[in-house]
């Protein structure tokens, strides 16, 4: 029998939040950067997202991420992020996983390592003992104490900022509690958050669309974090950690607010109570560039199958749109 076309990925969680990275099996990319190869995916081969990260090989929690030789002297590989409904601009906890598996695949070890991504180069440091922390791309707050008419919430003031994505950060207006067994009701909140963004036409610089809000309160436990977020990411899933690029905008806020110091560090637990360990280097234009430290744990190596007959072969079709409703 013919062997089936194979994709060899290995995942591995961050603080609870999936990554599945593709290390063989995928195209063979044309791209001079990582923005190149983000476009060749999205408009060429679009079917590896899909069959990697939709039911019934994935989930909707689970961001995936393709492996490939970086374009740039300066990094050990490149990586492009997706998930369950498109591409991702940049990504930590992915950025944490793809570490970890270099690791685990004895790509490298302790040292500084340069990540090439669509938003811009990373830098991972992996210490003696493994723990690995990633340094983000410059990360600044850009609309400060925006008021929203949220339907069915009612006012709703937060910030913009941009972590490698762009987010709404706003701290809880609501008594839903940001509990685990909540995330129903916080994702119909957030979601409502989000098609008000839209409504009222306000995005990220240059129009960026803002994909990602945050909802902050008071930390299950004080002596351990600092804050608490729920984050609802573009496909509508909830990061099951603290979401790197999310504690990288909530850094460059409190530092724009005069609430953290350059180096402090900042202990922001997800939805599970897991942490991200975050500080800033302030740069002259009040920009920041956050480091991430955070542990990720290997838990799968697996050959996905490609059967022709299989009509879920490129997994089945995610049930959620992108293009924005218009709400009456
Ligand atoms: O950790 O940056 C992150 C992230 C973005 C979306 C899901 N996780």
């Amino acid at each position: 029998m013919k062997p089936l076309p194979t994709i060899r990925v290995l995942d591995s969680h961050t603080e609870g939040e999936p990554t599945r990275v593709i290390v063989s099996g995928g195209p063979t990319f044309r791209g001079t950067s990582m923005l190149d190869v983000r476009r060749e995916l999205e408009s060429e081969h679009d079917w590896l997202r899909t069959s990697c990260l939709n039911e019934p090989r994935g989930n909707e929690a689970m961001v995936g991420a393709i492996l490939c030789e970086s374009t740039r002297d300066d990094c050990v590989a490149g990586v492009v992020f997706f998930n369950n409904v498109g591409y991702l601009n940049g990504c930590i906890h992915g950025t944490i996983g793809v570490v970890q598996t270099l690791i685990h695949l004895e790509t490298i070890s302790a040292g500084d390592h340069g990540i090439e991504t669509p938003v811009g180069r990373v830098t991972a440091i992996v210490d003696q003992a493994g723990i690995i922390s990633v340094r983000n791309v410059a990360s600044f707050r850009h609309l400060q104490g925006i008021e929203l008419k949220v339907a069915g919430f009612g006012t709703v003031v937060g910030d913009v900022a941009w972590g490698g994505n762009w987010f709404f950060l706003t701290d809880n207006p609501t008594d839903i509690p940001l509990e685990r067994a909540r995330t129903a009701q916080l994702t119909q909140f957030a979601m409502a958050i989000r098609q008000s963004l839209r409504d009222n036409a306000v995005t990220g610089r240059d129009g960026g669309e803002i994909d990602h809000i945050e909802i902050f309160a008071k930390p299950t436990n004080p002596q351990h974090a600092d804050s608490k977020n729920f984050v609802l990411c573009p496909g509508n899933a909830y990061d099951r950690s603290p979401c790197g690029t999310g504690t990288s905008a909530k850094l460059a806020c409190l530092v724009a607010a005069g609430k953290l110091s350059p180096g402090q560090v900042w202990r922001q637990a997800g939805i599970l109570d897991t942490i991200f360990y975050g500080s800033a280097a302030v740069l002259s234009d009040g920009s920041v560039i956050p480091t991430i430290q955070a542990r990720a744990f290997i838990n799968a190596e697996a050959n996905l199958l490609i059967d022709p007959a299989d009509p879920f072969r490129f997994g089945i079709p995610s049930p959620i749109s992108l293009t924005p409703s218009t709400s009456s």
